[in-house]
């Protein structure tokens, strides 16, 4: 029994080590999967399940990702994807000082929540110096200060069937004949509780910029950097996350990117 596990453990490792090397050779090669039934999607898709399975077994639920000394912040964090959200409803909240700006806390919830900016900046507060990775291939050490998600997760009292987080953003992403494309993304419910898991209103101790998803982005520090959505104004609880977009649980995603994005 224990050599089955641990040529079991073996193998998950190889896999892993695999989908990421994949995963981190860049954007341009994933355009073979936007074809549904494509080889390599397939096996694509398979290694992200062992990803995910083989990070969670051993990394452990709730281990803390690397913090940094201030020393370490060598440069701003670098804007990237989206920077500037043009919808009028973005744009409107922005030249008002996101004054009526409100998170939303919809879904599988006993009790949806809203919060202003004002109200998330009173809440407790906790900042952290960590290293964004970004597929692209570049990274930035910056520090982040919001508020922690579980306890307001907590709050709105999650149903007992929902399984994961969908983050919803503001800005279109793509804007195409057939409608606007708003980025997204989604976590499992132990990343969302993972105590650096923050809304994050502050950036290098200023108030957010917008070209860093201002007013408020998530921190998912374990994860990639497109696992950190910006410009983030409802977070649906649900128990699947077919729905969305096309299904495949995040923007980049639905790219082919992996979902679980650990590193
Ligand atoms: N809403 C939104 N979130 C996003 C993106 C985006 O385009 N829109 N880009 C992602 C990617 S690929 C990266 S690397 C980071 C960039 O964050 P930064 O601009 O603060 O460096 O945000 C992620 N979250
Ligand atoms: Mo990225």
């Amino acid at each position: 029994m224990s050599r089955l596990l641990l040529s079991r453990r073996r193998f998950l490792q190889g896999s892993a080590g695999a989908a990421s090397g994949l995963i981190l050779a860049g954007c341009d090669q994933f355009d073979f999967l936007g074809q549904q039934n494509h080889p390599a999607r397939n096996f694509v898709e398979q290694a992200n399940v062992l990803t995910y399975r083989a990070q969670r077994r051993l990394v452990g639920e709730q281990t803390l990702a690397r913090e940094y000394a201030a020393s370490e912040i060598r440069q701003g964090q670098k804007p990237n994807g989206s920077t500037q959200p043009t919808t009028h409803e973005y744009k409107a909240l922005q030249e008002g000082n996101f004054a009526d700006y409100r998170l939303q806390v919809t879904g599988m919830v006993e009790q949806p929540l809203s919060f202003s900016l004002n109200e998330l900046r009173n809440m407790p507060a906790r900042s952290q110096i960590t290293r964004h990775d970004c597929v692209e291939g570049w990274s930035c050490i910056a520090k982040w200060t919001g508020t922690p998600l579980g306890p307001i997760l907590d709050a709105a009292r999650v149903h007992p069937d929902a399984r994961f987080c969908v983050y919803h953003c503001f800005d279109n992403i793509e804007r195409g004949l057939s409608g606007d494309v708003f980025y997204y993304e989604s976590s499992d419910l132990v990343d969302a509780h993972h105590p650096q898991s923050i809304l994050a209103y502050g950036l290098n101790d200023q108030v957010l910029p917008v070209s860093n998803g201002a007013p408020v982005r998530l921190r998912i520090e374990r994860a990639l950097g497109y696992k950190q959505p910006k410009y983030l104004h409802t977070i649906e609880l649900v128990a699947d996350l077919q729905s969305f977009g096309r299904g495949n649980g995040g923007y980049w995603e639905d790219y082919g990117y992996d979902w679980y994005g650990g590193i």
